[in-house]
């Protein structure tokens, strides 16, 4: 059995459950006890304040985590970092007030700056050779300029909105941060031998994400220009057409890149082209 600790509420506990979810991993109950056992996986869930995931994991208490990577690098524990989820994305960032002039990362010296992140501040102010203040605090930081606690601020920001609420411009970003799956370092043979299949149901789904099955008619005279842009996952599926001289195609594309493939794909005449999302990928 495999321990996972969640964070019991809050940014990160939907997208955890749900990415449960789509590895076709059912809980029997809801975040509202401490753990929940899965009845078709061996993994049993911890559901926690994401500040003490780290330090759990660590422990052993928990052999893996889901937490920002904000998180872990504060905490500074000597666990592994697994895989990079892409959900919960925010930066760590420091912001002055609006009216103060900024040019450069030397206008932080002398300033008191109030945060809940003193570990990743203090190192990026000593790599930096600034000499500011870090003030520690747990909560509503951004308000700490406005009451005359600081000077500035380092905290999360995803859409700014925050900031701009409270009269602050974002200055420096220290860290880009999303949400991690992160691991004890001594796992047994037979729980790493779990998480190897989680990892594998983890990477299908988000290789999934990240592709669209593409299906189109073509002349076969176009078809060696359509195969270079869909390479596929091995090639692409090629079906004769009722009508003389043209084909189907199916494949793969990917997001990132899709709408510049579909653009060149008319000028190599593709017509009829249906774009489907994937549910799982296996590569
Ligand atoms: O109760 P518990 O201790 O478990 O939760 P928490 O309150 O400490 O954490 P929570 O749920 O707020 O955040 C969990 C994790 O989500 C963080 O550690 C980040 O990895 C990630 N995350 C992503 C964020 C944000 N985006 C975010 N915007 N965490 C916090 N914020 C806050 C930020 O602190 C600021 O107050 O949102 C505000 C800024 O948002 P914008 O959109 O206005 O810029
Ligand atoms: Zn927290």
């Amino acid at each position: 059995m495999l321990k996972i600790a969640i964070q019991k509420s809050g940014r990160l506990y939907e997208d955890s459950i749900k990415l449960l979810k789509e590895c076709g991993i059912e809980l029997n109950n809801g975040n509202k006890q401490l753990k929940a056992v899965a009845f078709n996986f061996p993994i049993e869930v911890y559901f926690l304040r994401d500040d003490d995931i780290p330090q759990y994991v660590y422990d052993n208490v928990a052999d893996i985590g889901i937490v920002g990577e904000n998180v872990l690098l504060e905490k500074a524990k000597d666990i592994d970092l697994v895989y990079r989820l892409g959900f919960g994305k925010c930066r760590l960032s420091i912001a002055v007030p609006k009216s103060i002039e900024y040019n450069s990362v030397k206008d932080l010296d002398g300033l008191k700056i109030a945060t809940s992140y003193s570990v990743l501040l203090q190192k990026y102010l000593a790599d930096n050779k600034v000499n500011a203040e870090v003030h520690e605090i747990s909560g509503s930081v951004e308000i700490a300029p406005s009451i005359g606690l600081a000077d500035a601020i380092c905290d999360l920001v995803s859409s700014g909105s925050t900031l701009f609420t409270n009269g602050l411009k974002e200055v420096e970003v220290i860290l880009k941060s999303e949400a991690v799956l992160t691991a004890n370092k001594n796992l047994s043979a037979e729980k790493k031998a779990i998480l190897e299949k989680l990892l594998l149901r983890i990477n299908s789904v988000k290789t999934a994400k990240n592709n669209k099955y593409i299906m189109l008619n073509a002349p076969n005279k176009q078809l060696k220009n359509i195969f270079s842009l869909l390479p596929g996952m091995k090639s692409p599926t090629v079906v004769p057409l009722a009508e003389e001289g043209w084909s189907s195609v199916q494949s793969v594309v990917n997001e990132n890149d899709f709408w510049e493939v579909i653009e060149k794909l008319k000028q190599f005449d593709a017509e009829g082209i249906i774009v489907m999302p994937i549910e799982k990928m296996i590569v």
